[in-house]
């Protein structure tokens, strides 16, 4: 088989870019190695920067995300049983929107179907070969037989997990982490939220996260120590902590239910370059991770996904491969200022395990900081909003 682009990972970054590239007539091929229902199915990000409903909109996908996704104009913060609100309408004059990465996923198939694009699921083995020539291509396994794409270029969006980051050679390669000392228990629940906006709580016990997905769909996060499973968590015993962690006034307003999903995510901050080896480019979670405290992982998938589909886009139009060129390094430039907030947001609203006085002044004064100053909270909202493409 020959196509133009091949795509390792059927995620919303692979997706993604299938739909931009169609739409300006490039052909794509996309390996997936899980079922369609199986990544479809998976609960992850939930807050979308403005950049990335402007893109979805532009991908012709923004349909959905339009009439359903909660717009948001602010947030807040709560500390020490207080809480305060940072607007982002005032200082940035954008917003944000809560709409599920699951039902981005979702519109992002639709619309492959729609389009009769190639998504070959359920395969083994994605390997990218020749990447350092002008003629790569892939083989992969399905169903016990070795195929082989021939193309042009090999993106690999196939996550943190994935192969094509390790094809880069060690010697190019120069990772940079961080693995964060506690985990992110989340709960989904059919109950609705206890607040019109987020509120990112930090606490003695820990921190804590109430999210929505609609009006009857709610999404909560509390701080756990790495060792814990979920399933050592009884819905009663998450709802009481989480009240703990909570304002007052949220606490006493917090509906509890039945939990339709639990899971623990581990935090790490992660960043690998370059994002690009001869004919192979790196797009979202494969070159690059951020702790979900900043809601910028799948928003950074998106910003690479702008910058690569820029550039391949103006490549085949025979506009020269300037911004192939530049790829690596613009879409690092904004993956480390969002990883710097990420990092910000997680070092200053969690608790750490053998945590001094100090630094627990430290976080104390930080939010105290944000809460007295116009200037912290402008700041604040121009990272959280999304910085610009
Ligand atoms: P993805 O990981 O989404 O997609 C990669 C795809 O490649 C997957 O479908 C995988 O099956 C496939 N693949 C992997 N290896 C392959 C191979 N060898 N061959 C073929 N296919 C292969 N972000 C937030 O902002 N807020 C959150 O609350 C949040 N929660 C998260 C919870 C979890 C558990 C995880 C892992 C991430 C979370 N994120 C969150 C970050 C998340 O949103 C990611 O940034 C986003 O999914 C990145 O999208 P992709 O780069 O497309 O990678
Ligand atoms: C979510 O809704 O899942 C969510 C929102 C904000 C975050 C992380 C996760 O920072």
């Amino acid at each position: 088989m020959r196509t133009q682009i091949c795509i390792i990972g059927g995620g919303p970054s692979g997706l993604l870019l299938g739909q931009l590239l169609h739409l300006s007539g490039i052909d794509t091929v996309i390996l997936e190695r899980q079922s369609r229902d199986y990544v479809k199915g998976r609960i992850r990000a939930g807050v979308l920067e403005s950049g990335t409903c402007d893109l979805l909109e532009k991908a012709g996908i923004g349909k959905r995300l339009g009439s359903e996704g909660f717009v948001h104009n602010g947030t807040f913060i709560a500390a020490a049983g207080r809480q305060f609100r940072i607007d982002f309408q005032k200082h940035t004059n954008k917003t944000v929107t809560v709409y599920g990465q699951t039902e981005v996923t979702r519109d992002l198939y639709e619309a492959r179907e729609v389009n009769g694009g190639v998504i070959i699921d359920e395969i083994k083995d994605a390997l990218p070969c020749d990447v350092t020539t002008k003629i790569p291509y892939v083989t992969y396994k399905k169903n016990g037989t070795t195929h082989r794409i021939d193309c042009d270029y090999v993106i690999g969006c196939d996550g943190f997990h994935g192969i094509a980051r390790q094809i880069i050679p060690k010697s190019v390669r120069s990772e940079f982490e961080k693995v964060y000392p506690f985990g992110w228990l989340g709960v989904l629940s059919q109950t609705p939220p206890v607040s019109h906006e987020l509120i990112y709580a930090n606490h003695e016990r820990g921190f804590a996260l109430c999210s929505m997905r609609n009006e009857n769909l709610s999404r909560y996060y509390i701080q756990t120590p790495l060792s814990d499973h979920a399933d050592h968590w009884s819905d009663s015993q998450f709802w009481d902590e989480l009240k703990h962690r909570l304002p007052e006034a949220a606490a006493d307003n917090l509906i509890i239910g039945n939990s339709v999903e639990k899971s623990i995510a581990k935090l790490r901050s992660f960043i690998c370059e370059p994002m690009r080896w001869g004919s192979l480019f790196l797009v979202g979670d494969a070159a690059h991770i951020v702790p979900p405290t900043g809601a910028k992982g799948l928003n950074l998938a998106v910003s690479d996904v702008h910058y690569l589909s820029k550039a391949l886009v103006a490549f085949y139009a025979g506009d020269g491969d300037d911004g192939l060129e530049r790829y690596s390094r613009t879409a690092l430039a904004r993956v480390w200022k969002a990883s710097r907030f990420s990092w910000w947001m997680t070092t200053t609203l969690h608790r750490f395990p053998g945590q001094g006085e100090f630094s627990q002044r430290m976080q104390e004064v930080e939010i105290a900081y944000l809460e007295a100053s116009n200037t912290a909270q402008a700041a604040f909202a121009e990272n959280y909003v999304g910085l610009e493409f």
